[in-house]
């Protein structure tokens, strides 16, 4: 067993950790308070690979893996957790495209997507299929005549859905076939038929705009079907079990930031005369805290280890996401309660960390959701 970083990833972590204390922590509170989708945040993090990340040289990308990816996401979501949200979603749309795309589709999409000047999405979802992602009702008929796919139907919650030019749709191409009807369609931005919904008004993560996907009438060429038709449902599963890696590096992050502002606060905040950091209460708090995060650490690198390496990571990446978010909501709230009436202002990062914790253990596969995942693979 080998627990070290390479020296690339190092100083790929050096880098991260420099981009987000000198980009994006300086708009971390406007991206929040204003609900500012981190546009600026995006280009830079284009120009220096991140976008890439994950995707073969060949293609423009960085030819980094999964574990660089973690390593990446969870140092911009230590300052920023919308904006590590909008570059590990991005990063959804180039994986599905990577591992089930035609030539074709790979030599169109994913130099724009790696180059950052398109961002990707990824929306499976709808107002009746949560967690039951196989009850999804949008359809995408194939018209023989024009050879083209025709899609009807609304998708919610998409994290970035308005802003991507490109997403994969999962839709029903034969409906009378249920979850073994459904295929993966790449829909981009404009095409007719096609417009944003709803943009969601939410507790936390307010810079990785939420929106609703209303498709009417919307064609698309026979062409921008992903992979085979009526392999969309294990193929959205597949991609998942890469994404929820990406969202427990998210976590994680917003976990070890939330530890980093208490420590300071612990040795800067003076009260019965001594800094509160002398305080065993307190000390207990930073203990579990540090505790539960290292084992969300190495879960999530374990996770990013097994699909790196091409080894099953479907219960992994279930445990490594419900660990991660659960200790970021638990992290977030002893942060708070040691920061006190400061914790609960707006002056401080924490009450942002606190809302942004939360959504960790919904979106992505609730917690929920990854306890059946884990549960089925453990029993069977
Ligand atoms: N990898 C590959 N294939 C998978 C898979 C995975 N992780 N999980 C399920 N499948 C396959 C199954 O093997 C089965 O295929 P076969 O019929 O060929 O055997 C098929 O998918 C159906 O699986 P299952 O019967 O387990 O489906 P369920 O309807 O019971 O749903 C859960 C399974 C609950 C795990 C799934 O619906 C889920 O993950 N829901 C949460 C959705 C989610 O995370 N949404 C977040 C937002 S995405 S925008």
């Amino acid at each position: 067993m080998d627990f070290k970083f390479s020296e690339a990833q190092l100083m790929l972590q050096k880098m991260a950790r420099e981009f987000a204390e000198n980009e994006v922590l300086p708009i971390a509170e406007e991206v929040d308070k204003e609900h500012k989708f981190p546009a600026e945040n995006f280009a830079k993090m284009a120009k220096i690979g991140f976008t890439g990340i994950g995707t073969p040289v060949e293609y423009g990308g960085s030819g980094v893996s999964d574990i660089e990816k973690v390593i990446v996401v969870t140092e911009i979501a230590k300052k920023c957790a919308s904006t590590a949200a909008v570059l590990s979603i991005h990063t959804i749309f180039a994986q599905a495209i990577m591992k089930y795309g035609t030539d074709e589709q790979k030599k169109k999409y994913l130099p724009l997507m790696a180059s950052g000047g398109w961002l990707g999405g990824f929306a499976l979802t709808e107002p009746n299929a949560g967690s039951d992602a196989a009850a999804a009702k949008t359809t995408a008929i194939l018209d023989e005549k024009t050879g083209e796919y025709v899609l009807n139907g609304t998708k919610c919650f998409i994290s970035g859905g308005g802003r991507a030019n490109a997403l994969v749709i999962f839709a029903l191409t034969d409906p009378s076939k249920g979850l073994k009807g459904m295929s993966g369609i790449i829909v981009e931005k404009g095409t007719p038929g096609f417009s944003i919904g709803k943009i969601e008004d939410k507790m936390g993560l307010n810079g990785s705009e939420t929106v609703e996907l209303v498709f009417d009438d919307c064609r698309v060429p026979k062409s921008n079907l992903l992979g085979k038709e009526g392999k969309g449902f294990v193929m959205a599963m597949t991609c998942l079990d890469g994404a929820r890696i990406g969202i427990g590096a998210q976590a994680l992050g917003i976990a070890e930031g939330a530890l980093e502002e208490s420590i300071k606060y612990m040795h800067e905040r003076v009260q019965f005369g001594k800094p509160i950091a002398v305080l065993q209460g307190l000390q207990w708090y930073i203990a579990d805290m540090a505790t539960k995060i290292e084992s969300a650490k190495w879960l999530i690198f374990y996770a990013a280890f097994l699909k790196a390496t091409g080894q099953d990571h479907t219960k992994i990446a279930a445990m490594a996401k419900y660990n991660a978010s659960t200790t970021a909501r638990e992290v977030t709230n002893l942060a708070l309660q040691i920061h006190g009436g400061y914790g609960y202002m707006r002056d401080y990062p924490l009450e942002r960390m606190y809302r942004d914790a939360k959504i960790t253990e919904i979106y992505e596969g609730t917690s929920e959701i990854h306890k059946v995942v884990i549960s089925r693979a453990v029993l069977n």
